[in-house]
């Protein structure tokens, strides 16, 4: 069967990944400054080099974060306080979420949210193992659209969204904003957010952390066309696409672009696409904020900034938001 017929069946029977896919790449592509959305850079070879990022020397976010989370979750737990119910956006691999648990033992239940079903039952496995007392309560949803949170069977005293990572970098400002203020709905009076934010700072530093030496953040950009290779018949030759990764400094961003090596026209399902020597794909923005930038951020979308918490060279920061009244 031809894939967009399979596609469409595929849709009909209530799995429209595929045709999601299908259907976002085309309207990237054909757009007069081509893009690829971000989050598709995230199936299981690309959350591979992302974990490998993580590693490298000249990508701080991670390790910085974790550290933050190390040496304050204590005091980020207290503010949670007793009976919270703590929801995590895009739960992935949970490991600055154990250091939060590990602090918070009387939480009326753990929420974790992912669109990934099979990353889902992998985490609450893995938490129900290590937090036997804890109530694991998985949720498999978009969460960038709206859904129901679970009921814990004992009492709430407020509900709390962690959201780390600084994944919030990857919305433009507006769409943050709404963002933003859904999760300040969700949580209602009395309620929080938990996020990792990552900071303005040296472009140098910046620079080298989206051009690592050894190629690994090339390789995960890069993967993305592989992917649209591999699930939707692309025929994009890797080798004529080139990383290109820079500090705008005027929007306060870190853009990762696909530069097409010569003129080509490329083949997706029964689609084409040209390409001009030079064009490029515009696949990730990532949103780098100062400390007062943010919180007027969280301030138009209904927080109060409570706490502010970074790493001795404030290169990153976790932050307590609550809902204002
Ligand atoms: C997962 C959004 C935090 O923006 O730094 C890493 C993704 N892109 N290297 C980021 C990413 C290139 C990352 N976030």
């Amino acid at each position: 069967m031809p894939l967009l017929e399979r596609t469409r069946a595929a849709a009909h029977a209530g799995d429209s990944e595929v045709a999601d896919f299908y259907a976002e790449v085309i309207a990237g592509l054909t757009m007069p400054v081509k893009t690829l959305p971000c989050k598709y850079f995230y199936d299981e070879r690309g959350s591979q080099l992302f974990d490998e990022i993580c590693e490298l020397d000249e990508y701080y976010p991670t390790r910085t974060e974790a550290a933050i989370m190390e040496r304050c979750a204590a005091e980020m737990a207290a503010l949670l306080g007793p009976d919270c119910r703590l929801v995590e956006y895009g739960s992935g691999s949970s490991t600055k979420t154990r250091i939060l648990l590990d602090s918070a033992p009387h939480l009326a239940a753990y929420v974790p949210v992912d669109i990934s079903r099979v990353h889902l039952q992998k985490t609450a496995e893995g938490l129900r193992r290590r937090y036997p007392r804890l109530e694991i309560l998985p949720v498999c949803a978009d969460y960038t659209a709206s859904f129901t949170l679970p009921e814990p069977s004992g009492p709430v005293s407020r509900t709390v969204a962690y959201f780390p990572g600084s994944t919030i970098g990857n919305f433009h400002p507006r769409q943050a904003q709404f963002f933003l203020t859904q999760i300040a709905q969700l949580c209602g009076e009395g309620g929080g957010l938990l996020i990792g934010v990552d900071l303005k700072k040296d472009p140098a530093v910046l620079h080298a952390a989206y051009n690592d030496a050894k190629g690994v953040t090339a390789a995960f950009n890069l993967n993305v066309l592989d992917r649209i290779n591999q699930e939707l018949r692309g025929a994009f030759v890797l080798d004529d696409f080139a990383h290109h990764a820079f500090y705008n400094e005027e929007l306060g961003r870190i853009e990762m672009h696909l530069v097409s090596q010569k003129d080509q026209t490329v083949a997706i399902c029964e689609s084409a696409v040209t390409f001009a020597a030079g064009e490029t794909i515009h696949t990730e923005c990532s949103y780098k904020y100062s400390r007062e930038e943010f919180a007027e951020l969280a301030r138009s979308a209904g927080f109060e900034i409570q706490n502010f918490w970074t790493d001795p060279n404030e290169l990153f920061s976790v932050q307590y938001l609550t809902v204002a009244r």
